[in-house]
């Protein structure tokens, strides 16, 4: 970390303005070094510094030079950004300078992994940074700056202080064994902390299952017979002619997908190839395509045809759904009822009809009540999302459980003691109290460069 590293931190292409960031013990000078204006090493900290960058005698560009010292910067190091005119030349030619200067070009995430290494924030705010710019509903920029603010952070915090009372606990009853009466009194107090600890990682484990669907969305099958309506189906949600529909049977072949936003919640819709024994090879790939979505899929819609009988293929799509989350979906009301509902027992049923796009805000209305998504919409968006954080929180789950199981079986106390400091340092990986060298190499990789 003694080297001064650099990076374009705004998309290259063509722009009104580029950023080029600098953070490093010599980030002033170097930059000073390629600057014609006020001399950078003695202006204010925090100011922005009108003048030109130039290689010897020649300008290269009219720009702006924000000089940030220590401690007060994102990577709490003296950090220079030069808004400099945006255009793929003029960019790169100034970060050819700097590189020329003294600096190093950073490595993706390095400022952030920086800033966590200077202990400016923990490691799960450095994780909501990534999510923060990848968020791509609002929803899911709410549940990133949540984290960047240390909301996370807290409430595992809270838990290690809690677990630390536990641990306190124990140790009296290590110390004074031959208080038998406090023990008595004690080791049931034990058993009531941790079961509520217990019940706050279930909790965190719950809500992460809304949070998924904040930030990913619910990937959602349309499925059915050919000709049943699939593909118009999608249309009509997309409100676009995306797919292309027909009357001859087998018009889909390969799957067609679109997105849209229910209450905030993205919709990942698939159009499939409607399901049916055939002989035709390109068909016949789609229809087993067809097959793996629905159990890939977190909502399946099967489309089935009102003026029609049920065939033997629709029955075997409603059980082969049956014990996934899905809605039974008809299609074409419009047209004299033939299908007989009554095989349709305990299932979700909307009537719909493309044509005329009847019952399709009824269909909008019972999603949202299948992923309980007015919930979803008043929450505080307190989640924790992060599949690592959450593996790890599973494996302290677990963990409890087996001292559960232990406690029952009255397990000495020194052991129980040592089973609740593993408990405590791992809630600590969490948000990097001690952490691997390459589990910051791999987690900050993946963040863009410049950040
Ligand atoms: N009367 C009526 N016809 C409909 C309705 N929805 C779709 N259709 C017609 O049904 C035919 C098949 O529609 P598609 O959307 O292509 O059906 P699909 O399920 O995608 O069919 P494949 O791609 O072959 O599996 C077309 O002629 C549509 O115009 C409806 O609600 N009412
Ligand atoms: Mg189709």
């Amino acid at each position: 970390m003694d080297d001064t590293i650099c990076s374009i931190a705004t998309s290259l292409g063509i722009g009104a303005i580029s950023i080029i960031r600098v953070s490093g013990k010599e980030a002033i000078k170097i930059v000073n070094q390629i600057f014609k204006g006020k001399n950078l090493e003695k202006v204010n900290s925090h100011t922005i510094n009108y003048g030109y960058i130039v290689n010897k005698e020649e300008i290269i560009d009219e720009v702006l030079v924000s000089v940030m010292r220590k401690p007060k910067t994102y990577t709490m190091e003296d950090v220079v950004e030069i808004n400099c005119h945006g255009g793929i030349e003029t960019t790169n030619k100034v970060l050819e300078l700097l590189l020329l200067n003294g600096c190093r070009l950073a490595e993706p995430g390095e400022f952030t992994k920086r800033a966590f290494l200077n202990g400016r924030i923990d490691l799960m705010q450095a994780e909501a940074v990534s999510d923060l710019i990848n968020s791509q509903t609002d929803k899911a920029r709410k549940i990133a700056i949540n984290g960047l603010k240390g909301n996370g952070s807290n409430l595992i915090k809270n838990l290690r202080e809690e677990l630390i009372k536990i641990i306190s606990n124990i140790e009296v009853n290590i110390d004074y064994p031959e208080y038998e009466d406090i023990y008595e009194v004690t080791i049931e107090d034990i058993k009531t902390k941790i079961q509520d600890l217990k019940n706050k990682l279930s909790k965190i484990i719950q809500e992460y299952e809304d949070a998924k669907i904040i930030q990913d969305g619910i990937k959602t099958a349309i499925i059915g017979r050919p000709n049943v309506g699939k593909s118009s189906l999608l249309n009509r949600l997309l409100n676009e002619e995306k797919a292309i529909v027909t009357d001859i049977a087998g018009t889909t072949r390969d799957i067609v997908e679109g997105e849209i936003l229910i209450d905030g919640i993205k919709l990942n819709i698939i159009d499939t190839a409607g399901i049916r024994e055939t002989n035709d090879v390109v068909e016949s790939i789609g229809v087993k395509k067809s097959l793996d979505i629905i159990n890939q899929a977190a909502l399946t819609l099967l489309l089935l045809d009102n003026s029609q009988e049920l065939t033997n293929l629709d029955l075997e799509l409603i059980e082969k759904t049956k014990n996934k989350t899905s809605i039974i979906v008809i299609n074409k009301n419009d047209l004299d009822n033939k299908l007989d509902i009554s095989h349709l027992k305990n299932r979700d049923i909307v009537y719909i009809n493309t044509l005329s796009n009847e019952g399709i805000s009824k269909l909008k209305e019972e999603i949202k009540k299948l992923f309980n998504l007015e919930k979803i919409e008043k929450s505080d968006y307190n989640y924790i999302t992060n599949i690592r954080q959450i593996a790890k929180i599973k494996e302290c789950l677990q963990r409890i459980n087996d001292i559960e199981k232990g406690l029952n079986d009255n397990i000495p106390l020194d052991m129980l003691e040592i089973d609740l400091k593993n408990i405590w340092n791992t809630l600590g990986t969490i948000i990097g109290e001690s952490y691997e060298e390459e589990l910051l190499d791999e987690l900050f990789s993946k963040f863009c460069v410049g950040k």
